[in-house]
């Protein structure tokens, strides 16, 4: 028998949780390896060139980095249960779904986490790090790796200033879930799909295992802090396959609360960072950074605020996943995709011209 697979990664890690929760639907034996300070030098940096978790090894030895190939790696190989619904316009939504969960829902992720769970949080990192360090000692350790992560807060955006509008969007995207959770156990229907992992990503490893965000869940949304506890279990609910064609009903406020914001700046983004990779050399490694611009959050809410924001090139990448799903779409179904995205104020993202890709070599980011 082939050995499972390892998973290097720490419970408090956003995309660890993400494709945590898809491996355990899928059934496939894993082994978790803590990311302390020996395996990111032993493991992870040689086989990566940079330190970041979480990173999957295949059972035949190869090493994988960045969730979304995991996903794609684990569902080629193994495709029942599906992790991608079968229709198309289900699978466009999936990867909207994805980007949404993987890189906006971090506004709340990460503010929630650095300005109302610093201790907590701190004393974690120590832990990971140095396991048999006293607890004094992990505390000096988790103070100087925090700065690595609370520094990501400027660039997203949220700032002093747009805080109470971020807590405002968090608070009112769990009461939105709550009532979607009460129709359906997921965000699909009757299974958990990649936009299910996605969103699992920041909502338990930030959002609920952080103990003050864990209270505010637990009391102000109690079905989502549910259906995190069935897909930690691995979704022993699920009918594998059940998941709808189109979203419930009761999806489409969360999408359009989301996409509210959102649109506008990956469509604000993607415009500048197209002439900008325009001037890159092909498969030169990318930038995490590549200028910033003025985000508007909080719109038509009392709320609303301008803030700057950095132009992140790997958002292109997480954009090109959602188009090449709908461009491979046969016409009757890109027309349903099309009025699906409409109907949650996305489908300016379908019609955004990517003249220049980029795309992931040696686990890093390139232009292709
Ligand atoms: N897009 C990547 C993100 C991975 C990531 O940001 N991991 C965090 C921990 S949750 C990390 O280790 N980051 C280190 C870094 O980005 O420098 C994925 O989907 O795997």
């Amino acid at each position: 028998m082939s050995p499972p697979y390892r998973l290097f990664g720490v419970e408090c890690s956003y995309y660890a949780a993400k494709i945590r929760a898809c491996l355990a639907y899928k059934r496939l034996p894993f082994i978790e390896v803590q990311a302390s300070r020996r395996v990111y030098a032993e493991e992870i940096l040689p086989r990566v060139g940079w330190p970041v978790v979480p990173v999957l090894i295949t059972p035949d030895g190869e090493t994988v980095q960045d969730t979304s190939d995991m996903v794609d790696l684990v569902e080629a190989r193994h495709p029942e249960p599906p992790a991608l619904p079968t229709g198309g316009v289900a699978r466009v939504l999936s990867y909207l779904l994805e980007f949404l969960g993987d890189e906006w829902i971090k506004l709340p992720a990460m503010h929630y986490r650095w300005n109302h769970n610093y201790d907590f949080i701190v004393a974690e990192f120590g832990r990971n790090n140095d396991p048999e360090a006293s607890p004094a000692e992990q505390w000096r350790v988790g103070e100087k790796i925090a700065p690595r992560f609370r520094d990501w807060l400027v660039p997203l955006g949220v700032v002093p200033a747009s805080e109470a509008t971020v807590e405002q969007d968090y608070l009112a995207l769990l009461d939105l879930l709550d009532t979607h959770f009460a129709a359906h156990p997921y965000l699909l229907g009757g299974a958990p799909t990649l936009g299910d992992f996605a969103f699992f990503g920041p909502l338990y490893a930030h959002l609920e295992r952080d103990p003050n965000s864990g209270a505010i869940m637990h009391a102000r949304a109690p079905r989502v802090a549910d259906w995190i506890a069935r897909l930690r279990a691995g979704a022993e609910d699920a009918v594998p396959g059940a998941a709808l064609q189109a979203p419930p009903d009761s999806l489409w406020p969360v999408l359009r609360l989301l996409c509210r914001d959102f649109v506008p700046m990956v469509v604000a983004e993607t415009r500048s960072l197209q002439s900008w990779l325009a001037t890159q050399p092909v498969g030169e490694e990318l930038p995490r950074h590549a200028g910033q611009h003025r985000v508007r959050l909080g719109r038509d809410t009392p709320r609303e605020v301008e803030v700057e924001r950095a132009l992140f090139p790997y958002d292109l990448f997480m954009l090109q996943r959602v188009q090449d799903a709908f461009q491979a779409l046969p016409s009757d179904e890109a027309r349903a995709a099309r009025d699906a995205l409409a109907g949650c104020g996305a489908e300016a993202l379908l019609d955004l011209h990517l003249a220049a890709r980029v795309t992931r070599r040696d686990f890093r980011l390139v232009r292709a």
